[in-house]
């Protein structure tokens, strides 16, 4: 089949902001509120294995076996987590990673549809357009789908399957771009084929049957990235290339 769409995840695909932004707020939030708790590095890397700031932080008091705080109370607390993470954002501190407006800007020239599929809150995501990739992006983008629109988060496919439902596209004409196993396994859960672009949190996630596995997208003046995982035999992968994708959606 062509490429004709490709929906992308937001944290740790288009940007780092796991360890810098989105931990970095929570701990702010944790703070504000006159709570002890603060996430470390490691300890937000084990805490990563739920999606969904609500849901990590429920998880981060019943794996401890602590009760966990009322549900309006994780909500206030992340409500101020997403104000904190917007400041962040808004400050400049998470550039896209390399390739990633490389890419899009290419795939929207050649009049592929774009799309996001992520677990973050629109908010947090809305934020991440306007700071880092540019306004212009929330119309070329023809669908935002985000948060808690559906009621499963990844790895349940339900975020992918809502965007390729608003958008009217199949599983088989579409690409997804991830970071993570539970990505992965959201994408794969919903009929995708799925480009991996791995991180310090994610690189030791299982990608077993994802259609390339790279260090990032590069760029042609960057050292080469790294492959880790190349079951289409794609050639000349120093640097991530729309033709690439085209590829894997023909193999
Ligand atoms: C990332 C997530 C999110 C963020 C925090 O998912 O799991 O929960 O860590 O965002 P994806 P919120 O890579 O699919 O975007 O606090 O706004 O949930
Ligand atoms: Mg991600």
């Amino acid at each position: 089949m062509a490429l004709n769409c490709i929906l992308w995840d937001v944290d740790g695909t288009l940007a780092d902001t796991e360890r810098d932004g989105h931990r970095v707020a929570f701990n702010m939030a944790f703070e504000e509120a006159g709570l002890e708790r603060r996430w470390d590095v490691p300890t937000y890397g084990e805490l990563l294995a739920v999606t969904g700031g609500k849901e990590r932080i429920r998880f981060d008091h019943e794996r401890r076996g602590l009760e966990a705080p009322a549900a309006e109370d994780i909500a206030g607390l992340h409500a101020s987590k997403t104000r904190h993470y917007q400041g962040l954002i808004a400050a400049g501190r998470i550039p896209l990673r390399p390739g990633v407006r490389r890419l899009l800007e290419e795939a929207y020239e050649a009049g592929i549809t774009l799309g996001v599929a992520t677990t973050t809150t629109p908010a947090a995501l809305d934020a991440l357009i306007e700071h880092s990739l540019g306004s212009e992006w929330f119309d070329r983008f023809a669908v935002l789908a985000a948060g808690d629109i559906v009621p499963a988060k990844k790895p349940a496919p339900d975020i992918y399957t809502y965007a390729m439902d608003r958008l009217g596209v199949t599983p088989h004409e579409t690409l997804a771009m991830e970071d993570s196993g539970n990505g992965w396994k959201a994408a794969a859960a919903a009929g995708l084929k799925c480009v991996v672009t791995i991180n310090d949190y994610t690189k030791d996630h299982d990608f077993s049957g994802a259609d390339l596995v790279v260090s990032e997208f590069g760029e042609p003046d960057r050292p080469p990235v790294h492959v880790f995982d190349n079951p289409h035999g794609l050639e000349d992968l120093d640097y991530v290339r729309l033709s690439h994708l085209r590829a894997i959606m023909h193999g």
